[in-house]
């Protein structure tokens, strides 16, 4: 690959700064005293900021006769289907706002215009990098894989002014400033997770939420579908699961629960954003729905009413029967089978009514079914206190206050191969409230503003974990007190974007004062979308 100059922090914040006080974006009015049109945004001024920025040469301008151009000859896409299918969801996404028919076309059909092209050579790009090209004459997307492409069409999305994302014809001019990004991850696992449980949300509303997680570059979509409040998803052979166990939510609306049918069309739609969906069944606590749908899955053969309260722990699956395990193997079957991603999330958190050695017991037996149908375990960093089968990712979800021991516990087992995917609840819930005025979320975990939910590196918030162990980041979002989109809107932006960022930007670019600037500019874009986010008083928002 050709040699990458990286983006020094000093000049990149100095460029950055300077690019962005050129934007003359706070809703200045020409000397005419017309709405000043968007200047430039500067290359790489993007959520989240590439590994490698060079600026320079004239920028692209879209036209009327732009077309978008696909070359499909690449590595992992011999038909070429990925490749126009992306080159479609691009033209979608533009034609709106622009006005323009922007054809989707062969690449030797047409000259210019947007250029999406695999590179067998391009091997250093990776699964997900990118090369992004603008000049006078076009725009060049390069990738080794599908997935590099749809990364690098979230980089010319941001790229392009705000006004873009409206769903109506704008004025433009559309510009992408001219020069080089080169862009690869920091981590393969960058995830975010929904919690279907506590409210259901709607197929469309996940698909909502998958495309929001797309604009950052979002490889994981973690589905909480199992808990107290309510069982989400169908299982043929434990039929009242999803139709007793998901027949309520937190406060006692309806609930809800997908179909097989749903769930698939949930998993081809990430897919579709290159998103791998990794499911949650969480056991053996937090399992009151499933043993309000079948007496026999309790020790006492009792089944207890169905729960619409908030409280956790009180629950568990009767660990020395053994139709327990039978059910565990039976939803993890079908469930498996629903799902192509590698991963099964098998939950292992807030166990508190079963004892250790029952704990322990448990995840031996119920790890290896996981691995018997062909997935890799997901748990909840408490799986580290039992034994976390070979290959095993454990999700740490402590504090900045939690105990030296339980990290310890957790770094140890990732000194010893456990792989970690850093969630701290006081920096990456998207469930906790921002200040204490804030109207919807809990705050066990303290109040995480903004700049808190950013200022944090993965590589080092765990005294002793080996910079290796770190899968990535992902930011939960727990839904005790979100019912509606305009919930997750309000919850996830602006603090998606940053975790978004922590999981791809190398540790170079990591630095607040130049980040909220770049956030700041997100706000029109998050608006456009129609997304009602939280105007932290600690970003500068631009005007809209
Ligand atoms: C803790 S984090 C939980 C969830 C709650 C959440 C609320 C974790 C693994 N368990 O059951 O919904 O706090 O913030």
């Amino acid at each position: 690959m050709r040699q990458r100059r990286t983006f020094p922090r000093l000049l990149g914040s100095l460029l950055l700064a300077a690019g962005l006080a050129g934007l003359g974006l706070t809703g200045a009015t020409g000397a005419t005293g017309a709405p000043r049109a968007e200047a430039l945004r500067p290359l790489g001024a993007i959520v989240p900021a590439p590994a490698s920025v060079t600026p320079g040469g004239a920028p692209y301008t879209l036209t009327r006769a732009t077309a978008v151009r696909v070359d499909a000859d690449g590595t992992g896409d011999t038909d070429g289907r990925a490749t126009r299918d992306i080159g479609r969801y691009l033209a979608d996404l533009l034609r709106p706002s622009t006005g323009y028919p922007l054809p989707v076309v062969d690449a030797d059909e047409a000259r210019g215009g947007i250029l999406l092209r695999l590179s067998p050579g391009a091997t250093a790009l990776g699964e997900e990098g990118y090369e992004l090209r603008s000049g006078r004459t076009g725009v060049t997307l390069t990738a080794y894989r599908p997935a590099g492409l749809f990364r690098a069409v979230q980089t010319l999305r941001q790229q392009l002014p705000a006004a873009v994302e409206k769903r109506t014809v704008q004025p433009g001019p559309w510009r992408i400033a001219g020069g080089t990004v080169t862009d690869t991850p920091r981590y393969a696992y960058r995830g975010a997770m929904l919690d279907v449980s506590r409210h259901f949300f709607t197929v469309d509303q996940v698909k909502r939420y998958i495309d929001q997680l797309a604009l950052y570059k979002i490889n994981k979509l973690h589905l909480h579908l199992s808990d107290d409040q309510g069982w989400r998803i169908a299982i043929d052979s434990w039929p009242r699961l999803a139709t007793y166990g998901g027949s309520t939510q937190v406060g006692g609306g309806p609930g809800g629960f997908y179909t097989k049918d749903d769930y698939r069309e949930i998993v081809r739609y990430a897919a579709s954003r290159y998103q791998e969906v990794v499911p949650e069944i969480d056991l053996p606590g937090h399992t009151n729905a499933a043993l309000a749908s079948y007496a026999e899955l309790n020790c006492d053969g009792v089944a207890p009413p169905l729960y619409t309260g908030t409280a956790v722990g009180f629950s568990s699956l009767c660990v020395p029967k053994e139709i327990t395990y039978d059910f565990v193997d039976d939803v993890i079957r079908e469930l498996a089978a629903l799902t192509p991603g590698r991963y099964l999330h098998i939950g292992g958190d807030e166990a508190h009514s079963t004892s250790h050695a029952d704990y322990v017991a448990f995840m031996d037996r119920v790890q290896p079914i996981v691995a018997k149908y062909g997935k890799t375990v997901i748990g909840w960093h408490q799986l580290t206190g039992a034994r976390p089968a070979e290959g095993a990712l454990a999700q740490y979800w402590g504090l900045d206050r939690s105990s030296a021991a339980e990290k310890e516990q957790v770094a140890a087992a990732a000194r010893a191969g456990t792989g970690i995917i850093l969630s701290p609840a006081d920096r990456a819930y998207l469930d906790m409230k921002y200040t204490k005025d804030t109207e919807l979320g809990l705050s066990w975990a303290g109040y995480v503003e903004a700049q808190r939910s950013y200022d944090w590196d993965p590589a080092t918030l765990l005294p002793g974990l080996p910079a290796t162990a770190v899968a990535g980041v992902e930011a939960p979002l727990w839904t005790e007190t979100i019912s509606q989109s305009v919930h997750i809107d309000r919850m996830a932006f602006p603090r998606l974007p940053g975790i978004a960022e922590l999981g791809w930007s190398p540790a170079t670019t990591h630095d607040w004062a130049t980040y909220r600037l770049r956030l700041a500019q997100q706000g029109p874009r998050l608006t456009a979308l129609g997304i009602d986010y939280y105007r932290s008083p600690q970003v500068p928002w631009a005007a809209e």
